[in-house]
């Protein structure tokens, strides 16, 4: 019987076990560049099977939090460089979250105060955090409202995802990618009808809706290969003001048209994220769902997350639902997550108010065991 402890080969992805690092925003990366702090921080949990980074963004337009990393400027690829060599040092495996936020931004993250972009001119109604330019003090503001994006604006957003998948592994050293398809950003508001109201061939049925999905992963994999790849989906959670009518269906012929692109993972976010596994008015069945995917020949690694306590995730591997669980809260505030389920060890509390932005504290400082 496999194990939640049982290494596991995903593409060309080598975990030491079945506990991963889900991405987290912790909005520590000033100017976007990483820095040693974020270096330690990553080295701290690099005994878990896989870390995936907190979303970095593709190009300032993919920006939308203030102190996010990014991956499209030298420094900012110098930066992670010291980030995957101090993980890879302690014989770890990370992968870095390609994240194009589209509407979910502020003008004053954008180049030129521009308007954020997204598939349809349709407002997130969600909250960002933003820095004032005079002050440099942080803040909470409304996403602005975005523009329509062009058609013809789309093949440079899909060579900028694949542009940093390529240098995320050839210049920073990642062992691979994790495109974010999830939590109402730019890919999950292509998805679903109710940011994606277009009325050309990236709209409209779901075959439509599909398409960028598709091209992007399309891209990635022609940059770096199908076995460094990963997609994290959230078929019904509501964040950032996003809604499908329809997800079963719209996301089982997504992972049907993704198969044959042999990605190393599919990471589901199980429910709303952060919050209740289920909802009343948005069922979703995830055996059907993985199914789907492994009747047309998918055979990337399937990971799950949202809400998982260790007996949770040991009976999700044992059980044959999962092949890897990863966990937010308790891997911010566990470096040493996998070894204390391992030992049936108790785990540190997290300290939400630490969570997005500001220094060590809450940050590298959780103890591991033995510390
Ligand atoms: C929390 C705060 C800011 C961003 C996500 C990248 O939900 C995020 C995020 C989470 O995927």
């Amino acid at each position: 019987m496999t194990t939640l402890f049982d290494p596991l080969q995903a593409g060309e992805l080598h975990l030491t076990n079945r506990v991963a690092v889900a991405p987290c925003t912790r909005n520590r990366s000033p100017g976007a560049v990483p820095t040693a702090m974020n270096a330690e921080y990553y080295r701290q949990r690099a005994g878990n099977g896989l870390i995936i980074t907190e979303g970095t963004a593709i190009s300032q337009q993919g920006q939308g939090y203030a102190h996010v990393p990014g991956l499209y400027s030298a420094e900012q690829l110098a930066g992670w460089r010291q980030v995957t060599d101090a993980v890879h040092a302690r014989g770890g495996c990370i992968v870095t979250q390609l994240w194009h936020v589209g509407r979910v931004s502020h003008v004053s993250l954008q180049a030129d105060g521009a308007d954020p972009v997204a598939p349809s001119a349709i407002p997130a109604h969600s909250r960002t955090y933003i820095v004032d330019p005079q002050t440099g003090a942080g803040q909470f503001a409304t996403t602005s409202a975005p523009r329509a994006l062009q058609r013809e604006e789309l093949p440079a957003i899909i060579a900028s995802f694949a542009q940093a998948a390529r240098d995320a592994v050839h210049v920073a050293g990642f062992d691979g990618v994790e495109l974010h398809g999830a939590n109402g950003y730019l890919i999950d508001q292509f998805l679903k009808d109710g940011s994606n109201q277009r009325s050309d061939d990236y709209g409209g049925s779901p075959h439509n809706r599909i398409r960028f999905a598709v091209e992007v992963v399309r891209a990635v994999v022609d940059a770096v290969g199908g076995a460094r790849a990963g997609i994290r989906l959230s078929p019904v959670t509501p964040a950032n003001g996003i809604h499908e009518s329809h997800p079963q269906p719209l996301f089982e012929l997504l992972l049907q048209a993704l198969a044959p692109l042999n990605l190393a993972y599919i990471h589901v976010i199980e429910g709303a994220t952060g919050g209740p596994r289920t909802i009343e008015d948005q069922p979703f069945d995830y055996a059907a769902f993985k199914a789907a995917y492994r009747n047309a020949g998918g055979r990337g690694a399937w990971m799950v997350n949202n809400g998982y306590t260790r007996a949770m995730a040991l009976e999700a591997v044992a059980s044959g639902h999962a092949d890897i669980v990863a966990f937010g809260k308790d891997a911010i505030a566990n470096p040493d997550l996998a070894e204390r389920f391992r030992r049936g060890a108790a785990l540190n509390a997290w300290d939400k108010a630490t969570f997005y932005g500001g220094s060590a504290k809450g940050y590298t400082d959780y103890p591991a065991l033995g510390d």
